[in-house]
């Protein structure tokens, strides 16, 4: 067996932790979720949910990859071998989520390409889900793999082997390092452009303007929970896997907030920029910022090349900029959904490193091709939904209930915490993750499932 891997430094895994929660979800998830619970409103619930159980959660996912210094699997075994399961659950989680989120990345590439002169043309709708996903009408016609689609998730498949195969100080340390300081940069660009383009107040108003009714709403507190678990990479062994790599000496309290309250700032960054761009296009069509707003993928794929197009200047610059920080904040997000997986093969089977990533990306890389199948798109929208309304969810849950009630380990985890970190934690996380976390989720899973 290897040696157990480290990062280089204390700033190369905050810096891999947050270019691993940074991700999609930032991007085009954050803003349409904000928008469709109530505008500025949902800032409070989202503020509340990342406090009363995101950072708890997360400084105690770093606590456990930290002490047991081992996969996920092995640090839920090590608790109590009755409890292994939680962690292969995790790992579960993360090979359906990689397999869709590659083909996204593979889109995002595309389309940083077509950005270039806007190859796609006067009617970016139909070249998104004609020409270029080649839609089958039916869900179960497959429709065959389409090529075009294919090609960049192949390609996007060989940097992500490149960087896992060099491990986590060569690879996944060093590619966050280069890959977030220009992910900053086109955000700034992203957020500036959106910002002051003609009209963008219409949509910074529907973003900023609070609608207090909407905190009435439960749906409106379970998306802010939602968003928190999945932007912030919690529930699905990520930073578990992140901090076991960790040397012993290391601040694990301040590194959470850091991580948390970064993330949150991208967000932030991203849906300015995306909603200032939304307002100046219903401005340029003479509608309301609801007519053109959209859910999810559709957000970046259809509306963000109609918008480019309307550009007063310099549109192939701006494209670049919002597709490149697409690929990028999912390029190294993807490489962190995959690293739990090497992880806790590499132990459980007693492989080298290159085995388990052979074994890993092999296996993730043949379920990708299901979403480059001209059906694709619709299998990634019902599995999306799945995965993170109970996937996560209900893995957060199971972890919370096991550590607080079940193994009573929340005192041990507190002392790990307090004795290397400089800000203590208080009793109340105690209070916080055995009591608020699991009502709250218990709760989010009820109304989401009266609501299926
Ligand atoms: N946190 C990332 C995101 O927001 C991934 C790892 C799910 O997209």
């Amino acid at each position: 067996m290897e040696q157990r891997e480290q990062w280089g430094s204390k700033a190369g895994f905050i810096i891999a932790a947050i270019s691993s929660a940074v991700g999609l979800g930032n991007i085009w998830r954050y803003p349409y979720v904000v928008y469709e619970n109530g505008g500025g409103a949902f800032l409070i619930p989202y503020f509340i949910a990342l406090l009363t159980a995101a950072i708890p959660i997360l400084i105690m996912e770093y606590a456990l990859g930290h002490r047991s210094r081992g996969s996920v699997p092995r640090t839920f075994q090590g608790l109590s071998r009755r409890f292994e399961w939680i962690g292969w659950w995790q790992i579960f989680i993360c090979v359906v989520i990689i397999s869709y989120y590659m083909a996204i990345i593979g889109w995002a590439l595309s389309y940083t390409y077509y950005s270039i002169g806007t190859q796609w043309g006067n009617d970016p709708e139909s070249f998104f889900f004609k020409n270029f996903l080649g839609m089958s009408d039916s869900f179960w016609n497959f429709g065959g793999i389409q090529w075009k689609v294919l090609l960049p998730v192949l390609l996007a498949w060989a940097a992500l082997y490149f960087v896992l195969i060099k491990g986590v100080k060569k690879g996944i340390e060093k590619s966050a390092k280069i890959l977030m300081p220009i992910l900053v940069v086109f955000m700034i660009i992203i957020t500036i452009r959106g910002v002051t383009l003609p009209g963008s107040v219409e949509g910074l108003n529907v973003l900023l303007t609070p609608k207090f009714s909407a905190l009435a709403d439960p749906k409106v507190w379970i998306a802010a929970y939602g968003q928190v678990f999945f932007s912030l990479s919690i529930g699905f062994g990520i930073m578990m896997t992140y901090s076991s790599y960790l040397p012993k000496k290391s601040d694990l309290s301040n590194s959470a907030f850091i991580a948390g309250l970064a993330n949150s700032g991208f967000e932030f960054l991203a849906a300015l920029g995306v909603f200032g761009a939304l307002g100046f296009l219903a401005v340029q069509q003479g509608v309301g910022v609801e007519n053109v707003a959209k859910a999810g993928v559709g957000l970046a794929f259809v509306v963000f090349p109609n918008i480019i197009n309307e550009f007063p200047g310099l549109n192939s610059l701006f494209g670049v900029c919002f597709f490149g920080a697409l690929l990028f904040a999912g390029f190294t997000s993807a490489v962190s959904i995959l690293e739990p997986c090497i992880s806790a093969v590499r132990e459980k089977f007693n492989l080298t490193r290159k085995a388990a990533v052979n074994w890993v990306c092999g296996i993730t890389f043949v379920l990708s091709l299901l979403y480059t199948t001209r059906g694709g798109l619709r299998y990634l929208d019902t599995i999306d939904r799945f995965i993170n309304s109970y996937g996560i969810v209900l893995a957060g849950l199971a972890e919370v209930i096991v550590l607080a009630w079940v193994l009573r380990q929340l005192d041990q985890i507190r002392d790990h915490v307090n004795g290397v970190s400089i800000i203590r934690i208080g009793r109340w996380w105690n209070f916080v993750l055995a009591v608020v976390t699991p009502i709250i989720l218990i709760i989010m899973t009820a109304f989401n499932l009266v609501d299926e």
